[in-house]
């Protein structure tokens, strides 16, 4: 009886090394599916990237770099266009770098479009209306030759209003043109 017991003890004994290769192997696959796990979310994230993108295109939004924007049918005051876009989750759109500016005076196509660059008081400096810090410097370069010149000294609203880099011109408030509303991506979900 005894020396059956220690058979089977030794028997186990024997076991051991198959068993820690088991091991081994499982907690490799452990680590593989894992791996796996992680990647499927990052194509989960894509694809509703991806989802929400189309959903905006689908409804007349454009995509550029990380933004969406709606340019307008319609011609409305540079106050009535800024109401319309925040009734849109959106703002009269800033311009924060060269590609931007591009993208912008390309789609608009030679039209004129409000954007959302205006003065504090009739007096007082440009600032972008969705809180963009205005870099006078650098957006030297998007006037048209000559602009700002606040013409009549009714000038406090910035429009888009030629196809070149150099497209904006200051102009009344009151002026009915189309817009151009801006609205950053944001990822849906968790
Ligand atoms: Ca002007």
């Amino acid at each position: 009886m005894l020396t059956r017991r220690w058979e089977e003890v030794n028997d186990l004994n024997a076991q051991i090394p198959a068993l820690k290769r088991d091991l081994g192997k499982a907690s490799s696959l452990n680590a593989k599916i894992q791996g796996l796990q992680s990647n499927l979310e990052n194509i989960s994230k894509l694809l509703r990237r991806q989802n929400d993108i189309l959903q905006m295109i689908s409804q007349g939004w454009k995509y550029f770099k990380e933004n969406f924007y709606y340019f307008s049918q319609v011609q409305k005051t540079w106050y009535s266009a800024q109401q319309f876009c925040m009734s849109r989750d959106s703002q009269l759109t800033s311009v924060a770098s060269e590609s931007e500016q591009e993208f912008l005076y390309k789609m608009a196509g030679g039209l004129f479009y409000w954007i959302g660059l205006t003065k504090a008081g009739s007096e007082g400096d440009w600032y972008w209306v969705d809180n963009t810090p205005f870099d006078k410097v650098q957006s030297a370069r998007f006037w048209i030759p000559g602009e700002p010149n606040n013409y009549g000294n009714n000038e406090h609203c910035a429009n888009i209003k030629m196809s070149s880099l150099q497209s904006w011109n200051d102009a009344s408030c009151d002026n009915k043109f189309l817009f151009i509303c801006k609205r950053p991506y944001i990822t849906s979900g968790p």
